[in-house]
C-alpha cells in the first residue's frame, strides 16, 4: 500500500455518516466552529479530522489518449525545428522531447524524466505558476537538453531525456490530497527506471517524493540532501498532518525515513526553537546550519556533507529560498543569507558525480516574486543542469567529486 492512502483511507471510510449527522447537527460544535450539519467536510467523530469530499475529483483523471493520433510508445518530438530558444518552440523542460507514460520512458530508455509540479503550499503563494514558466523562461540558455558543463566539460545532451509533464493539484482542496499525484507520478517513472526530476511547486510534494522512493527502495535505503534555508520538521501541523514546512516530521515518525537519511544544510532564519531542534537531535538528522558555513566555511562543511553521504543513493530536495535572494529573490519563505548561487551550483554537480542520484527536485520558486530578469528561474534552470552535468560525468568514469576540465583551469597549461 502507499504509505499517503494509510493515511487517507480511514477518512474516507469516515464519510458516509449522513445518518448519524442529523443527531449531531443540533448541536454547536464544541470548537465553536460551523455547525457540523453546515460543515460536510468536519468529521463529527473526530474534530481534529477534515473529511474529503466522495466524489471523484476531475483534476486527476488522466486523458484517454487513445483519442489522439495512434503512435508507438517512445518520445514524442513537438518543435518544427531542431535548433533554437524556446521563443520558437513549444516550450518544454530544456527543450526536451515529451514522455507521456512509462512505456514512453522505457521504449526511449529515458535517463531523466522531468515532470512539473503545481501544488501552490507556500507562505507567499505562487509555485503552482513555476513548472509553465520554468520551460519559457527569457533565456538564451534554452536549446534542446543539450549543453556543454563549463566545469568539467561533459555534454549534458548525452543523457536521454524527457518531459513527462506536469503532476495536477487540486488548487482548492487541501494540499494533502495533492500528494498522491505526486507519489504516483513519481512512482511511474521510477518503474521505467529513469531519474525523476521535479521542478517547482512547493516544498510539501517532497513527502509524496519519499513515500515513492520507500515503496521502491524500502525506507531508509536513500539518502537526502535538503538545501532549505528552514528546517522543515516543525513540530505543529499549522491545521494539517503535513505542510511544506513539517514534512519531515510526518516522515520520520510514520517511517518513511530515518532521521539519520535527512541531511540538511543552509538553514537559517528564526527557527527551529529548542524543542524542534531536541528532536532533530534525537532522530539523528544530519543537519549543517548556515552557522557551521560561516565558522568553518563552504569548502568544509561541503566536504563533511559529501563524506556523510558517500556510497548511498541519493534524493536530493532543493528548496530554492536555500540560496540567498540576492541570487534568488522569487520564493516562497525569503530569508537573507544562505548559500551563493555558485555554492549550490558546486553541491548539485558533486553529488552528481559521487552519488547515484535516484530523485531530485527543485522547488518553492515564485515566478510572482521573481525579478523581471526571471533571475531565481535562471539559477534554477543551471542547476538542474549542473547536476544533469555530474550524473553524466559520473557515467563518463569521473570519480572526484571536485573534479575540474584541466582545459578550464589553466589557459598556459595548454
Ligand atoms: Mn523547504
Amino acid at each position: 500500500m502507499r504509505m499517503f492512502s494509510k493515511v487517507i483511507v480511514p477518512l474516507a471510510c469516515l464519510t458516509i455518516t449522513a445518518t448519524p449527522l442529523v443527531g449531531l447537527a443540533e448541536e454547536a460544535q464544541s470548537d465553536g466552529g460551523i455547525p457540523y450539519k453546515w460543515a460536510p467536510w468536519k468529521d463529527p467523530e473526530n474534530p481534529m479530522i477534515l473529511k474529503m469530499t466522495d466524489e471523484k475529483d476531475v483534476l486527476f483523471e488522466r486523458r484517454d489518449q487513445s483519442m489522439g493520433a495512434k503512435r508507438e510508445p517512445g518520445l514524442f518530438y513537438p518543435n518544427r525545428y531542431t535548433f533554437g530558444p524556446n521563443w520558437s518552440a513549444i516550450p518544454t523542460f530544456l527543450g526536451a522531447p515529451i514522455a507521456q507514460t512509462p512505456e514512453d520512458l522505457k521504449a526511449a530508455k529515458v535517463d531523466i524524466a522531468m515532470f512539473g509540479m503545481t501544488i501552490g503550499d507556500q507562505m507567499l503563494p505562487g509555485g503552482r505558476f513555476g513548472a509553465q514558466q520554468m520551460r519559457s523562461l527569457i533565456d538564451y540558455m534554452s536549446y534542446p537538453a543539450q549543453g556543454e558543463d563549463q566545469f568539467i566539460g561533459v555534454d549534458i545532451g548525452k543523457l536521454v531525456m524527457a518531459d513527462y509533464g506536469n503532476a495536477a493539484a487540486n488548487w482548492m482542496a487541501d494540499n494533502q490530497v495533492n500528494l498522491d499525484e505526486v507519489h504516483k507520478i513519481v512512482s511511474e517513472i521510477l518503474s521505467a527506471d529513469a531519474i525523476p526530476v521535479g521542478i517547482a511547486g512547493t516544498h510539501i510534494q517532497s513527502y509524496g517524493f519519499m513515500t515513492a522512493l520507500a515503496e521502491k527502495y524500502g525506507p531508509g535505503e536513500v539518502a537526502i540532501v535538503h538545501v532549505d534555508a528552514h528546517y522543515d520538521a516543525y513540530k505543529a501541523g499549522a491545521g494539517r498532518f503535513v505542510h511544506n514546512g513539517s514534512f519531515f516530521k510526518l516522515a520520520v515518525e510514520k517511517g518513511v525515513v530515518k532521521g539519520s537519511d535527512i541531511h540538511q544544510v543552509g538553514l537559517r532564519g528564526q527557527t527551529p526553537g529548542a524543542y524542534d531542534l531536541n528532536w532533530m537531535r534525537e532522530n539523528k538528522l544530519n543537519f549543517h546550519f548556515q552557522a557551521e558555513i560561516e565558522k568553518n566555511g563552504w569548502d568544509a562543511v561541503l566536504a563533511k556533507l559529501l563524506s556523510e553521504v558517500k556510497g548511498r543513493k541519493v534524493y536530493i530536495t532543493f528548496d530554492m529560498d536555500g540560496v540567498d535572494p540576492a541570487y534568488a529573490p522569487g520564493v516562497g519563505t525569503q530569508d537573507p543569507d544562505g548559500l551563493t548561487a555558485g555554492q549550490a551550483i558546486q553541491l548539485v554537480r558533486a553529488l552528481g558525480i559521487q552519488n547515484e542520484i535516484v530523485a531530485a527536485e527543485f522547488n518553492e520558486y515564485n515566478p510572482l516574486l521573481d525579478d523581471a530578469h526571471q533571475t531565481t528561474g535562471i539559477l534554477m534552470d543551471r542547476l538542474i543542469r549542473s547536476l544533469l552535468g555530474g550524473i553524466q560525468g559520473r557515467r563518463e568514469g569521473i570519480t572526484d567529486p571536485m573534479y575540474y576540465d584541466p582545459e578550464r583551469i589553466n589557459h598556459a597549461d595548454q
